[in-house]
């Protein structure tokens, strides 16, 4: 029997390129989302695929979990579906404990009833805190400052938890600054990339908070979508938590210079003040992943850059 792989929150940024790279190697992939941040529209590729099967489901619904679960014997699960916004984390912290814990762990208990041996759940970055020492690696203490951060956490632990308890395979990715195409620029939580280059691209000025100075760890979609697609896939894997960055910190002024060359014409940055709770540096250490699945971020920042803003790093 061909393998099923599962990807909730598949209509999402990150989720709809994970379901490509999946449908690209030949696996047949049940995608659910709620529609709640993610768009049918991310979908539009891999639906056209015969190995793809689009369901308008809640990863909270356990019947209908129950259901797919039943019905397709996964091979594995790719767990996305989550609140992704760290200031509704703080306005709703009860929503962002069900979509963000409550739900990962359901998650990971369908797999152990149903025999589905790995599940790779998407976790953050923002669980090391701004205290941490740079680079970030996986042995740090990990100091939360957001209740989105404290749930990505607690659902790291319970799932390695049911790993060393179980015997599942649990994978728990810790995502650094992802952009790339169908990234929604529309908040100004945004992530920075998408709100630059929705701007950029309509001649307005972009506004930087602090004096350019501040460096991220950015990897492009289509970089985490591959390490996503090996961390489910691979042999043999370690349950545990793994770092998904580049490990090279790239300020917002060398941002803005990339920019410049793809937008000759376009008005200066405006700098204001720096937002409150800012960090300063964000840097991860590639290497525990790159040791497990011999992961490398392959796409540099400026060829991934170039790409997003002239709209050929894939269907927007
Ligand atoms: C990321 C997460 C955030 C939280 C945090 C924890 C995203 C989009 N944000 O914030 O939710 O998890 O990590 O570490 O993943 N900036 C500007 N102009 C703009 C927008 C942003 O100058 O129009 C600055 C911003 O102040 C920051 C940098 O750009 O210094 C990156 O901002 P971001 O929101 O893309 O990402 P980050 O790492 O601050």
């Amino acid at each position: 029997m061909a393998s099923n792989y599962l990807v909730t929150g598949a209509a999402g940024f990150i989720g709809s390129h994970s379901v490509e790279w999946l449908l690209g190697q030949g696996h047949a992939v049940i995608g659910i989302d709620n529609l709640r941040t993610g768009h049918l529209e991310n979908l539009a590729n891999a639906r056209s695929s015969p190995n793809f099967e689009w369901v308008l489901a809640d990863a909270g619904d356990e019947a209908a979990m129950r259901a797919l679960f039943a019905q397709y014997h996964f091979s594995g699960v790719l767990h996305l579906a989550a609140l992704v916004s760290v200031p509704e984390s703080f306005r709703d912290p009860g929503l962002n404990c069900h979509l963000n814990l409550v739900i990962a762990e359901r998650i990971a208990r369908l797999c152990l009833e149903f025999d589905c041996k790995r599940l790779v759940f998407a976790s953050s970055a923002a669980v090391y805190g701004s205290a941490a020492t740079l680079p970030n690696r996986e042995s740090a203490a990990p100091q939360p400052q957001s209740p989105y951060a404290a749930a990505k956490l607690a659902a790291e632990v319970m799932l390695l938890g049911y790993a060393a308890s179980f015997g599942l395979e649990a994978i728990c990715l810790r995502y650094f600054n992802v952009y790339g195409p169908r990234q929604d620029p529309k908040s100004p939580y945004s992530g920075v990339l998408s709100i630059f280059t929705d701007r950029f691209q309509r001649g307005l000025p972009v506004t930087v908070y602090g004096d350019g100075g501040q460096t991220r760890d950015f990897i492009s979609v289509r970089d985490v979508a591959r390490a996503n697609g090996q961390a489910l896939l691979g042999h043999p894997v370690v349950s545990g938590r793994y770092n998904v960055c580049t490990g090279l910190g790239v300020s917002l002024n060398d941002v803005l210079s990339i920019y410049r060359e793809i937008f000759a014409t376009a008005p200066p940055a405006e700098y204001s003040e720096a937002r409150v709770g800012d960090i300063r540096h964000s840097l991860g250490d590639p290497s525990l992943l790159n040791n497990m699945l011999k992961f490398q971020a392959n796409l540099s920042f400026s060829q991934g850059l170039h790409e997003l803003a002239l709209g050929s790093g894939g269907v927007k």
